[in-house]
């Protein structure tokens, strides 16, 4: 048997320190309930060291993101007060291992979603949504792994940005999203690759948090990746536009 503990203070050490470790799939058989037991047990460890649960993210929504990691299930999350970063501020790359940046779209939570609901249940939870981008950073050498290492770290998840909030009562099914370096385009998509509709990613959201009480009022939840993750290097400015909702941007600083 897995000892959960062990593998949970494991991964925290290595996201904590920023220094990449084998997975755990390569030493020992790890199913996807385990997995998520030691993102559980892994995220308590920062909870106790002073960090707030303050929503989830979507993984894995799209094809370009399945297609870059060679996983094609959804996954999820969760994110701290201590990941987020501030909208046009900079990112210290050293924290991270070999971090990656995802546009996103954030959905901000008026009520309380959990379980199995409708698209327009989703929907009429939903105080705000806006342009957003993730971090991502495999605590895993090469940024490799298979389905359960990356759901026992967290899904990759370690910052996030959010731009400007917006009414959700407007069409976001597909708006076009360009992705620029240093005002240079380096991904462009849509809003549609998002589960054919962003709004089927909070429906996900809300089964796969149902154990744990599901999403809360004031809570972030990220939709997922709508392209493949782009590289960060230091120096970099990134922005991701996203239409009728603007810009987010950050700097890769050292
Ligand atoms: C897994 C996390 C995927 C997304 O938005 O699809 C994700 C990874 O690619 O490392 O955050
Ligand atoms: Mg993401």
């Amino acid at each position: 048997m897995t000892n959960l503990a062990k593998c949970a203070e494991i991964v925290d050490e290595a996201a904590r320190t920023a220094a990449a470790i084998p997975q755990f799939t390569e030493s020992a058989p790890l199913d996807v309930e385990e997995a998520y037991a030691i993102q559980a047990l892994s995220m308590e460890r920062r909870f106790a060291r002073g960090e707030r649960l303050i929503g989830v993210k979507m993984g894995l929504t799209s094809r370009a993101k399945m297609i870059q990691v060679g996983v094609d299930e959804v996954i999820w999350g969760r994110l701290t007060d201590a990941m987020r970063l501030e909208e046009g501020g900079s990112l210290s790359k050293a924290r991270y291992v070999h971090p990656r940046i995802e546009p996103e779209l954030a959905f901000l939570m008026k009520r309380e979603l959990s379980g199995e609901v409708s698209a327009a249940e989703a929907l009429s939870a939903v105080e705000a949504i806006a342009p957003a981008m993730e971090v991502i950073d495999s605590r895993y050498r090469d940024f490799k792994f298979a389905l359960p290492d990356v759901i026992a770290d967290n899904s990759s998840s370690s910052g996030f940005v959010v731009g400007n909030w917006a009414r959700p009562d407007q069409d976001f099914s597909n708006l076009g999203i360009v992705v620029e370096v240093d005002g240079r385009p380096v991904q462009i998509g849509s809003t549609a690759a998002i589960l054919g509709h962003p709004i089927r990613s909070l429906v996900a959201a809300a089964r796969a948090t149902a154990g744990i009480g599901g999403l809360k009022p004031g809570w972030i939840v990220l939709a997922g990746g709508a392209t493949a993750a782009h590289p960060l290097k230091l120096g970099q400015n990134v922005r991701t536009t996203i239409q009728n909702l603007g810009p987010v941007s950050i700097s890769v600083a050292e």
